[in-house]
This record gives structure tokens, C-alpha cells and sequence, in this order.
């Protein structure tokens, strides 16, 4: 067993002896001797200006991990997901999420058959059903319009669907409110149900299998709650639609055939928001926004599959990972959006890197002896800043991390915008620069700092800096820019996995928790389990579980 995927023995190697001479080499003084490095390493990708000068990279670290990505066969694992070839071994699926965005309708082939004709159709389902409510025509069973919309989903039925309709708030209508509810936690639905009137709500419930737990549990709690009070089966067909692909499961719910939305299994779930999943998003903010969103994605599919490998912001981006995480030992990268609607990002992305890359053994069914997905975590600017960027400027630990930002906000406060977009700069600079003992001390002399406590300060006060940050800016949050930054880094994705050798595709951890949760409800309920069943920490917190709920 090899130590780095197949196929890369040269392109890893050469990648080490690199990082060795790098390890000790500041990206202060990569600028001090390259006057190009900022146009070197920034390129477009649509409306995206993405700035990688801020990383420890040179020109060779460039070459060398393309080389990396043309060993591992990018460029024909790419050409293999465009064409709908079955790239998700384990599930044996095509990977099609690039097909429900293809604005230009060239037809993509699964199984001989072109998928297009079915994705517009259910665009086309979409457009009419979400106009219709939002033009008041679709009214509830007793003759209301509707004014808030529930997306009943999980994962990735829920993370994308939030995060978009959250960061795209100056597109919504007033006259439509969402809500989300994913957690099976009671308090969950009940807080939003709490705040609505059933003659009124509409509920999406999104499920890929519609089997999930906690989304069934939730919408037959939802069901309950609209029909005691409107006290009639029938105010079903009026106030709930699905979006599955399991239409036989959808039906049994008792949802109608034309209140269905479907998707196939071509389409994972954390790449979803593009397809009927995007359901609510078209509610909130109506067809021509979502086309322009899908719009934005189609742009950097084309920039991924066309842009010179030089200047292609996902490729490299991805390698990047690679490059921190196997010959840097970086565990873990931050999501730090400058801008609060962009508040759901780094979760959104969490999910769409942690169990995409999450995996511990190759195509092959090998396990790996390397380094796969890193731990995604962030929040928006400035408040972390006041948190958890300590660690980052001082901490012991590398933690590459994106700063995001739109130049324009939609608000009037541009005092507001100048500061934050500041605070931006600074941090990104700062990180970067560093400040050494010997500038540290020198500052403490003139602010005078007693001599005894000198040594002390200058150390606790200098930053080592060589902190890995990459850029991105646009104009303004616009669903089409959106888009675009959504799929920019989905590719990202993708190039890792690429690299790895794994599957990027499927997910079993996430399907081990939904068999351990079923399986362990009975007991749950008993307040007990048979012995020899579990563990005997479990069997101990069951039982003491169920003595303190007096089963
Ligand atoms: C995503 C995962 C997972 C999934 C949820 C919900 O890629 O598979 O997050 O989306 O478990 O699944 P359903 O849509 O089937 O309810």
C-alpha cells in the first residue's frame, strides 16, 4: 500500500520536496520579490474575483499541483460527471447536479436517455406552481392566500434551500414568509408552528427518499396540526406538496400526484438546491431570480471545464485543499463570509465538503493512507472576529481560511459596509504579514513599556503571520453571483476527490445514523433493552434514561 493515490508517485513526491523548501519561506517576502504575484495568482470566475496571492504558493507549487490533478486524471473524471457517466461507483449513479443548471440545453445522456426534456418539465412545474401562490391564485382549503411557506426537510433537503433563500432576503416578497424545520427536536416545529395560521401555511415537505425520520415525523406532526384545526383530509391537497423522488412513499402520505415534485437519483442531496429541492427558493423568491441562480452555477461549470488550468478558481482551489491538508497537516479549513446573510454558508458548506470528502477508502474499496476531507468551519465577519480568531492569528494550529464579501450591500448603510469590508482587508493582511518579536518590542519601547515586562510582551504580543487566506470578492450578492460561488465550490470539491480516489458522491455514514436511530426507538419508547443488546454504557444510559421519564 502507497502512502498517496495512484498514478501520483512523481507528482507527490515532487510535491513533498517542495513543501520542504517552502516550510520556512513567507508569503510577506513572495511579495517583496514578484511585483506580478497579485495578477499572477487572482483570476476571475464569473462575476467571482478570487485573490490566491494570500497563499504559500509560488508559481512551481502551481505547476506541481496540476501535474498532481493531470496524474489523477481530472480532466477525464470531469469530462466522465458532464457526461453523465455512472462516476458514483458505490451507488452507481451518474452525477448530474450540472445538469439541472445546464442553461443551454445540450443534451446530457443517462442511460441513452436525455435527461433535459424532464428537467424542464419540472421547471416549467415549478414556474407555474410557485406563481400561482405567489400571485395569490393558489389558495388554501378555505380560501386564503398563502403567507408562509414550511420547508419540511433535512441535510441536504434543507441546508441549501435555507442558506439560498436566507442570503438572497432583499429578492423576497413580503407577502411571503419561509421557515425551515429540519431537527426532529419537538421544540423545533413547534416554535414555528407556534407563530401560524393553518388556513394560511403551506408546507413543502423535501425528502429524496421520503423515508428520512425526522422529516417524516415532522410533516405527519405538521398534517396533524393543519387538520384538527381545519378539521377535514381534504385541506391536505390544499396546503401540503412534496418534492421526492419516491413518488410510491409520497402517494401513501396522501399528497396528490399533481402536488409532486420530483427529482431522480442522479441528483445527491447536498447538490440538490438546483433541482425541485430548490422548491422553496422559487416561493421566495420567484422563477426568474431561481433561473438566474442556476444561471450563475451554469457560468462556473463552463469556467471549470474551459478556463485555462492556470486561472481556473476551482481547480485550484481544490488543490489548495490538497496542498495544506496532505503536505502542510492542516485538519481543518474556515468559511468566513463577510456578509451576514451569508450566515448559513459555512454550514451549508460543512455539509457539502465533510460528506462529500469524508472517506476512508478509495474507488478500489482500499483504504486510504492519506489525508482526505478537511474539518469546514466558520461564521461571518466581524463576529468571529471578537471569537475564535485568536487562534488563528496565534494559535499553534494552520487553518487555511476563505474571506468572502460583495462590495455592494443592498442596505443604505455604507458606513456600515466600509468598515466591515476594513475589517476584511485587515484581517486577510494582517494574517499574512505577521508582526515579528523585533517590530513588537520596538513598538513596546515607544509606547514604553516597563523593561522588566519586555521579553514577556514582545513574545505574547508578535503574531508568527504565514497564515493562509484566500479572497473572494463581487460585485453584490445577486442570486446569478450566487450561483456562481455555490458551484465554484462544489467544483473545489469534486477536484479533491478527484485526487483522493474516493467518492465523493455517496454518503453511508449519514445512512448508518438513520439505521442506528430506527433501530434503537423501541428500546427508547421501553425505557430499556434486552441484555446483551448493547454496550454497557448504552444499556446503562437507556435505563437511566428511562428511569428519569418514569418508563
Ligand atoms: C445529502 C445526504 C443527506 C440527505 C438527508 C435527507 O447528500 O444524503 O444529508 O440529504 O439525509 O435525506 P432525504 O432527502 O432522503 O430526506
Amino acid at each position: 500500500m502507497t502512502d498517496h493515490p495512484k498514478g501520483s508517485t512523481e507528482a507527490w513526491e515532487a510535491l513533498r520536496a517542495h513543501q520542504r523548501q517552502l516550510e520556512n519561506v513567507r508569503v510577506a517576502d513572495l511579495f517583496e520579490g514578484d511585483d506580478k504575484r497579485f495578477e499572477r495568482f487572482s483570476m476571475q470566475a464569473g462575476e467571482l474575483f478570487v485573490d490566491l496571492s494570500k497563499n504559500r504558493i509560488t508559481q512551481e507549487t502551481v505547476k506541481l499541483l496540476l501535474a498532481l490533478a493531470e496524474a489523477r486524471g481530472l480532466a477525464a473524471r470531469r469530462r466522465a460527471m458532464f457526461e453523465g457517466q455512472r462516476i458514483n461507483t458505490t451507488e452507481d449513479r451518474a452525477v448530474l447536479h450540472v445538469a439541472l443548471r445546464n442553461r443551454s440545453n445540450t443534451p446530457i445522456l443517462v442511460n441513452g436517455k436525455d435527461v433535459m426534456p424532464d428537467v424542464n418539465a419540472v421547471l416549467a412545474q415549478m414556474e407555474r406552481f410557485a406563481g400561482a401562490v405567489r400571485r395569490g391564485e393558489w389558495r388554501g382549503h378555505t380560501g386564503e392566500r398563502i403567507t408562509d411557506v414550511v420547508n419540511i426537510g433535512i441535510g441536504g433537503s434543507h441546508l441549501g434551500p435555507q442558506m439560498v433563500v436566507t442570503a438572497l432576503k432583499p429578492y423576497t416578497t413580503a407577502a411571503l414568509t419561509t421557515h425551515f424545520v429540519s431537527n426532529v427536536d419537538g421544540a423545533a416545529i413547534s416554535e414555528v408552528l407556534a407563530g401560524l395560521r393553518p388556513e394560511s401555511t403551506l408546507f413543502v415537505v423535501s425528502s429524496k427518499t421520503f423515508t428520512t425520520q425526522e422529516t417524516m415525523t415532522n410533516a405527519h406532526t405538521a398534517r396533524r396540526w393543519l387538520v384538527e384545526r381545519l378539521k377535514s383530509d381534504k385541506a391536505v391537497a390544499r396546503h401540503f406538496v412534496a418534492v421526492s423522488t419516491n413518488l410510491a412513499k409520497v402517494a401513501e402520505f396522501g399528497i396528490e400526484r399533481q402536488n409532486v415534485f420530483a427529482f431522480w437519483d442522479w441528483v445527491g442531496g447536498r447538490y440538490s438546491l438546483w433541482s425541485a429541492i430548490g422548491l422553496s427558493i422559487v416561493l421566495a423568491v420567484g422563477y426568474e431570480r431561481f433561473v438566474e441562480l442556476l444561471e450563475g452555477a451554469h457560468e462556473l461549470d463552463r469556467h471549470f471545464q474551459d478556463a485555462d488550468p492556470n486561472r481556473n478558481a476551482p481547480l485550484l482551489m481544490g488543490l489548495l485543499g490538497v496542498w495544506y491538508g496532505n503536505f502542510f497537516g492542516a485538519e481543518s479549513s474556515a468559511v468566513l463570509p463577510y456578509d451576514e446573510s451569508l450566515r448559513y454558508l459555512p454550514s451549508y458548506l460543512q455539509q457539502a465538503f465533510m460528506e462529500s470528502n469524508g472517506k476512508d477508502v478509495d474507488l478500489a474499496g482500499e483504504r486510504v493512507a492519506w489525508q482526505t476531507g478537511a474539518i469546514i468551519w466558520g461564521s461571518p465577519g466581524t463576529d468571529g472576529q471578537h471569537a475564535y480568531y485568536q487562534l488563528l492569528h496565534q494559535g499553534t494550529k494552520l487553518i487555511p481560511a476563505d474571506f468572502i464579501a460583495p462590495a455592494r450591500p443592498f442596505h443604505a448603510l455604507t458606513e456600515h459596509h466600509d468598515i466591515l469590508l476594513a475589517n476584511f482587508l485587515a484581517q486577510t493582511e494582517a494574517l499574512m504579514l505577521g508582526r515579528t518579536r523585533a517590530q513588537t518590542r520596538a513598538m513596546l519601547e515607544e509606547q514604553g513599556a516597563p523593561a522588566d515586562r519586555l521579553e514577556l510582551l514582545s513574545a505574547a504580543k508578535s503574531f508568527p503571520g504565514n497564515r493562509p487566506t484566500t479572497s473572494i470578492l463581487m460585485p453584490q450578492l445577486t442570486p446569478h453571483a450566487l450561483g456562481n460561488l455555490i458551484a465554484l465550490y462544489e467544483h473545489a470539491i469534486f477536484t479533491q476527490g478527484v485526487v483522493w480516489d474516493i467518492d465523493s458522491f455517496d454518503q453511508m455514514g449519514v445512512e448508518l445514523g438513520k439505521e442506528l436511530a430506527t433501530n434503537l426507538l423501541g428500546e427508547v419508547r421501553a425505557g430499556a433493552s434486552a441484555p446483551g443488546t448493547h454496550d454497557a454504557s448504552t444499556a446503562g444510559l437507556l435505563a437511566h434514561l428511562g428511569q428519569l421519564r418514569g418508563r
